[in-house]
This record gives C-alpha cells, structure tokens and sequence, in this order.
C-alpha cells in the first residue's frame, strides 16, 4: 500500500529525548557480556498540529544514548518545518549524513525520528499503526526471549520453565560456552524441563569462528532447535551461507543487518533461512517495509529484533510474518505494556503505534 502524506500534512516542530535506563527482570548474559540494564532512548517528534509521535531506541551503552541525543538535534535543525513524509525525510537525512555514514548511532538516531514520525501520521489518521499501515491488526506468534544466558544449567531449567508463564510456546537460548559439551548441556537442560513440543532458538551472538561454528552446528543439529541464529561474525555472509548449506536446522540472521540493503546482500549471499531485522538498525518504519517486501519477493520467513511494542504492528503487516521477540524491558514505562495472549503478542488498538510514556515512571529510571 502506498502511503500518500500529502493527505495528513503534519510538520516537524521539535524533537524531544529521554535517556532512562531500566533494570531487566532477567539478565540476559550473551557471549559478548551480560546486558543487566537497559539503556533506553525515548524519542517524541512533536509537530506544528499539536499531535507527538513517539517510539525508543535500545542504546546498548548508556554513554551511546548522549551521542544519539546530539544527532537528533542535528536532525530536528534539518527536519524543522518539514512536512512529515517519513521517506521523503530519510532521503534527505541520508543526503545530509553522507560524509559520516548513515551507520551506527547516526543511524539508529534517524530510525527513532522515523519511527516516532509514523507514529504521528497514524495518530493523525486515528488508526493502529498496523491498519495505518493497510494491514489487519492481529496477534502474531512470539517467543520469549528475556533471561536464557550463559549461566549455571540448573539455574537455566527452572527459568525457562518461568518463561512459559503466559503461554509462550517458545523460547530463546544464548549460547557460546566455553565448549562445545557444555553447549550441548545447556541445550540438554533447557529441553529436558520445557518437553519436546516447545520451539527453542539458539543464539551465539557471533562467538564461533567458521570452523568452530561447523563442528557446534552439526552437534546441535540432532537436538531440535527451531533456529540457529548469528553463530559467526555477523557480516561474514559467505561463512553463514556455508553453515546454512551444510547445516539441517535454518540459520537465522537479521539484528544487524545494516538497512534494507544489508539484508539484500545477504539474501544475495543466500547467508540464512530466516530473516529478523532490528528496527533500529534497517531503518525504522520505513526501513522495515523495503525489509519486509524484500523478504517477500525472496519467500524467507521475517521475524523482529527487540522493540516488541511497534514490531507487533509491522509484523501484521509482513506477508511473511514469522516470529515477534518478546522482551518485556519497556513495560514498565508506558502506560498499555504490549498484551501477550496465548504466547501471541497483540498489536496495540490505539490509534499509532500504542507507546505512551508513564511520567513518573520515566523521571524514576532517568539516566543519571
Ligand atoms: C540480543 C543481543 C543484544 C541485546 C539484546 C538482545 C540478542 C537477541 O542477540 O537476539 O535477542
Ligand atoms: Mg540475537
């Protein structure tokens, strides 16, 4: 569906930002280190109309959220006055941004202002997102992917167990032990308490080095794991498309896919059997739909990074809508936590895409 913003004139007024930092219910310890807090950037684009769109950014680094904050204030002095035509308005940022790059926080600061400018436009039209975006609002499949880190094997069976509560069918396991046994028993655990009809994902968050990667994949491969995802470098594409070959369960990569453009070359490289980009980092809203028509046309299964509150809505609206990633870091923030039923997440039915910040709950996490 094209999207005519001609017949919503809205203009850019300012940019506002909150840095807060929430502490996560359980700690999920990657193989890259354990993220305890999250460091989250809220993001209002207020327009002449009197209508805030909204959305937030994980900054991964609490210093990142300062530097992400200075870049939308270089994006509100370009974007001033603008009417709010989401596409339009990344054209000309990108323009502006040649010479650093639309990469790293100058492209997650672009995706927020996105985000929070789709927000506005379906606000304006008094429609959810998902609908806004010519999509039937509809519970799409998630799976629980807070906690389930590196740590004790016992410890991990009683948290999955924990992580069913709602109904979750599925859920996520990181991995990237020291060694291959203890991968295998993390597994081994996992599966023993949750029984064999619950979907479990595996994520190396890049540890494994090519080989490596081969060895750990064929060992898992007789485990019933629903997918594999980022066992090697994530811009290794040539690496993963081996794994993707050689290996039986589908490898799935998409968190750091750099834009829709990332996504394509992998697809290119036919590195992975699933897609799941992170709205942040393929270009918010806008970047999403050129994702999500990509996946289309190439028939792979999309699923989300993160940000389960706005990727609820734009999974509706993915013709290959996979899996939601729950994470629950921004329920305590805003006023309508994203509802999950029966292990599926439930787009928002306010008009836009449903975040709205709790006052006192924001000045409580401030970052400091
Ligand atoms: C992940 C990594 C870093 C922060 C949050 C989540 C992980 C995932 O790779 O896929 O959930
Ligand atoms: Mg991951």
């Amino acid at each position: 569906m094209t999207i005519d913003p001609a017949i919503l004139p809205l203009r850019v007024r300012a940019i506002r930002a909150s840095a807060v930092e929430v502490p996560l219910t359980y700690v999920l310890g990657t193989s890259a280190g354990a993220v305890r807090n999250a460091p989250l950037l809220l993001v209002d684009v207020d327009t002449e109309e009197g209508i805030t769109g909204r959305s937030y950014l994980f900054c991964y680094l609490p210093a990142a959220a300062a530097a992400i904050v200075s870049i939308l204030g270089e994006i509100e002095r370009l974007a001033k006055g603008e009417r709010i035509d989401p596409q339009a308005l990344w054209a000309k940022l990108a323009k502006r941004f040649t010479l650093i790059g639309v990469q790293g926080i100058v492209r997650m600061a672009m995706a927020g202002f996105d985000v929070a400018c789709w927000d506005a436009l379906a606000i304006a039209a008094g429609l959810p997102l998902a609908t806004f975006l010519g999509a039937e609002p509809r519970p799409i499949p998630a799976y629980n992917s807070c906690g389930l880190g590196l740590m004790d094997t016992a410890a991990l069976a009683d948290e999955a167990e924990k992580l069913l509560a709602g109904g979750f069918n599925a859920v996520k396991l990181r991995l990237g032990y020291p060694t291959l046994q203890e991968d295998l028993a993390a597994v081994r655990a996992v599966r023993k308490r949750i029984g064999d009809s619950v979907l479990l994902m595996v994520d190396y968050n890049q540890v494994l080095g090519a080989d490596e990667a081969l060895i750990r994949g064929r060992a898992l491969d007789g485990e019933n794991i629903y997918w594999l995802e980022e066992p090697i470098r994530h811009d290794d594409y040539a690496g993963a498309a081996r794994l993707a070959r050689e290996l039986n369960m589908p490898v799935q990569l998409g968190e750091n896919f750099s834009l829709a453009a990332g996504m394509a070359m992998a697809i290119e490289y036919k590195a992975c059997d699933y897609v799941m980009p992170d709205l942040e980092r393929i270009g918010g809203v806008s970047g999403w739909r050129a994702a999500a028509e990509l996946a289309a046309a190439n028939k792979l299964q999309m699923s989300s990074h993160l940000f389960p509150e706005v990727s609820a809505h734009l999974l509706a609206a993915t013709p290959t809508c996979h899996f939601l990633e729950y994470v629950d870091w921004a329920n305590v923030l805003v006023e309508e936590p994203l509802a999950i039923v029966d292990g599926h997440a439930v787009p928002s039915n306010r008009p836009g895409n449903g975040l709205v910040w709790k006052k006192d709950a924001v000045e409580h996490f401030r970052m400091r």
